[in-house]
């Protein structure tokens, strides 16, 4: 559920962008950033060094124009994708609106992206999320590489008939947009349907 802001009218929704550790998250974040209006943004906090990688999260809030009379604002995180922070996804997760899977086209990672997807489907329903009606995208980020994972592999093995994709190279910021939008309207319509 969104936080609503009565006294300041504001409706804060949350996504996160979740997925398997290198698959580019805080690229599309970046990118995102860098490509926004300054009045509509505030600051990019991404705690995370060229050696140690993303060690918490990525965040920014990003202004969308307004629902009834209230300011609508996105607040966007990544989570860390290495295996072993799997506490600090859960705690960046929880209370998410909608989510970005960024899986990665490199052809040698397809178990890393199942695993992945995998823990952000038990973290959900541990919050009693059903994960069939919850807004997600999913991104098939760096298409750029030779060979990647065929578009289809992932909702196969995974069953997710119908969800949205989108095919990405987050390093050129091609299709990073057409995901975030896509996801802001879910979040969106779940919410005002
Ligand atoms: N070739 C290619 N490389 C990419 C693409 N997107 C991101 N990368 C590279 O992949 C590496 C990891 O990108 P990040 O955005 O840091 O990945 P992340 O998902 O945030 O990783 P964690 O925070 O460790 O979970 C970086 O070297 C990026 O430049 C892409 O579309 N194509
Ligand atoms: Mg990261």
């Amino acid at each position: 559920m969104p936080h609503i802001n009565y006294r300041d009218k504001e409706i804060a929704f949350k996504i996160v962008y979740y997925g398997p550790g290198l698959s580019g998250k805080t690229t599309n974040l970046k990118y995102i950033h860098t490509a926004l209006d300054k009045g509509r943004k505030g600051e990019m906090i991404v705690l995370d060094t060229e050696q140690e990688r993303t060690l918490f999260f990525d965040f920014f809030p990003l202004e969308l124009g307004q629902i009834e009379g209230y300011a609508v604002r996105f607040n966007m995180y990544t989570v860390p994708g290495q295996v072993y922070y799997e506490a600090s996804r859960r705690l960046i997760l929880e209370g998410a609106d909608g989510v970005v899977f960024v899986a990665d086209s490199h052809e040698g990672r397809l178990d890393e992206n199942l695993e992945s997807f995998g823990m952000l489907q038990s973290s959900l329903a541990d919050f009693g999320v059903d994960w069939k009606r919850f807004p997600l995208v999913l991104q098939y980020n760096k298409r750029d590489l030779p060979q990647p994972l065929p578009l289809g592999t992932m909702e196969i093995k995974l069953g997710l008939n119908g969800i949205p994709i989108f095919e990405a190279v987050a390093t050129e910021g091609r299709g990073v947009m057409d995901t975030i939008r896509m996801a802001s309207r879910q979040v969106i319509e779940k919410f005002q349907p």
